[in-house]
């Protein structure tokens, strides 16, 4: 009996320890604050897997953003071009950063005016979703 239920603690704290235990790494995350009178704007950061296995980010959200999209800098006969991804893999024990000129969150439909610390998740393939707070950085 004692050690059934010995078996039983342990096992609750292996869960718990699985759970605390993320996979995702989200650092860093800033939102550009908006040109005056445009209602869209860009978030970036820095995503690290600490997992063994691939993650795939599929969508953000956030309760101030009516539209989030993954996008990236093409060099499209040397102009500058945003691309949409469905996408973006963050292969096991790697880090992808977005970053001005490449990788970034478009935020489309924003809830100005923008708070200070703005609430962000990012969702992937594997059903797994991951907060951050990202903050408002002016352009200058
Ligand atoms: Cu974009």
């Amino acid at each position: 009996m004692l050690s059934r239920v010995f078996m039983m603690i342990m096992a609750f704290f292996s869960a718990t320890t699985a759970f605390a235990d993320s996979a995702i790494q989200i650092d860093g995350a800033y939102v550009r604050e908006p040109i005056p009178g445009r209602y869209m704007s860009a978030a970036f950061m820095n995503i690290k897997n600490d997992s063994a296995k691939e993650k795939i980010l599929v969508s953000a959200k956030a309760d101030w953003a009516g539209l989030i999209e993954i996008h990236t800098h093409i060099h499209d006969n040397g102009v500058m071009r945003m691309r949409q991804m469905m996408e973006l893999t963050i292969p096991a024990g790697e880090s992808v950063s977005l970053q001005p000129g490449g990788l970034h969150l478009m935020l489309f439909k924003l809830e100005l005016p923008l708070s200070e610390k703005l609430p962000l998740t990012l969702c992937f393939k594997d059903g797994s979703c991951e907060t951050t707070t990202a903050v408002l950085r002016s352009l200058k």
